[in-house]
């Protein structure tokens, strides 16, 4: 029996030195070691001996056993290390190798172009008024001195909504009679940029979505004078001095006397091509005195106020500054294109 021991030790280790992980090593264990394992099987034939052989053997079998228990703690030991090592060797960083920069964003050309006009009114104290994108039909026209059916709505073409008389504003002027309802009887300077909506025939200088920024003035004695400063003053901080600009009468329902400002078209130099229509100059805004009815539907009396209105292009005036020859740009969201403007 003692022999029987000895080779199912010599066995037991031969095999323990195979064992290449711990779940192998689970085997082993159970099948050597376990309670139903092969030394378990051997101590079995002890009832079996004499009396007087049974301390001897009883003593090796327990020698056997804790030097199997022994090189099992070993090995255990040493499989764990090894996995161990594996596991960071798998999950290693090589702490040397240069991060992946994030990519960051920007604001975009149209957010950085409106902000500088922003910055150009406030200088002028002007401050800025917000207002919103949905507008009624009454605020967007009737209030604006466009009754329905009257001609000049062919100047704007408008989304219209599911919503009896609640329109996509096709400009900010309705905004004028938000704050002026707002504000009276106190004077006003302000700025109202935002979103608008046209439908209109795609090109590279009409979009059917832009943004545009307001500018209201009321007060008493507000003259023509002052308004054709404020713009002069506006593009020459805006264009730095570097384009011709000029004033050309027009129509507006909502002003009177009307009249348009263009700059010099940067994109030919005068010469003609599409953003200008060939013509050298591009048209960056409308202004023109508040209309008396205009002042009314906002609450002041035309008697004893007057005042100026203007609303410009935020998308044509960053073509002119940026030299940029298509309009659909703002709007592409090529990345190409917006990180131009960083
Ligand atoms: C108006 O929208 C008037 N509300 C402006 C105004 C305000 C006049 C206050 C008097 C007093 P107009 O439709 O011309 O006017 O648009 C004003 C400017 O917005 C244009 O000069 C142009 O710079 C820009 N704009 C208008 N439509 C488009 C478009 N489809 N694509 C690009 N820019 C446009």
């Amino acid at each position: 029996m003692q022999d029987q021991l000895k080779s199912m030790e010599a066995e037991a280790l031969a095999r323990l030195d195979a064992v290449q992980d711990l779940a192998a090593l689970e085997d082993w264990r159970t099948e050597y070691l376990g309670r139903r394992g092969r030394l378990a099987q051997i101590m079995r034939g002890l009832g079996a001996l004499p009396a007087e052989e049974r301390p001897a053997v009883g003593q090796v079998a327990n020698q056997v056993k804790a030097r199997l228990e022994a090189a099992y703690e070993e090995r255990r030991v040493a499989l764990e290390e090894e996995a161990k090592a594996r596991a960071f060797r798998a999950e290693a960083v090589d702490v040397t190798l240069p991060g992946r920069p994030p990519a960051l964003g920007r604001l975009h050309i149209a957010t950085q172009n409106l902000r500088e006009i922003s910055s150009i009114f406030a200088q002028m104290g002007f401050e800025v008024y917000e207002t919103p994108e949905v507008e009624t039909d009454e605020m967007n026209f009737q209030l604006l001195n466009i009754p329905p059916h009257h001609p000049a709505r062919d100047m704007w073409s408008t989304f219209y909504t599911d919503r009896e008389g609640v329109v996509l504003r096709t400009h900010t002027s309705p905004g004028q009679i938000r704050l002026m309802r707002e504000r009276y009887p106190a004077e006003i300077r302000a700025i109202l940029p935002g979103k608008i909506y046209r439908y209109e025939q795609v090109s590279a200088r009409y979009e059917y979505q832009l943004h545009q920024v307001e500018g209201l003035a009321v007060g008493r004695n507000i003259h023509m004078s002052d308004l054709k400063g404020v713009l002069v003053a506006f593009a020459q901080q805006m264009f730095q001095g570097t384009r011709r600009w000029r004033f050309r009468g027009s129509y507006f329902p909502f002003t009177e006397p009307s009249f348009e400002m263009d700059i010099e078209c940067v994109l030919c130099g005068g010469g003609g091509c599409r953003v200008c229509k060939y013509s050298g100059w591009v048209e960056i805004l409308g202004a023109g005195m508040v209309h008396p009815v205009v002042l009314q539907n906002g609450g002041y009396d035309p008697a004893a106020y007057s005042g100026f209105a203007f609303g410009m292009g935020n998308e044509r005036i960053a073509m002119l500054k940026y030299a940029i020859d298509d309009i659909r740009y703002f709007f592409a969201n090529d990345p190409r294109f917006l990180a131009q403007f960083g």
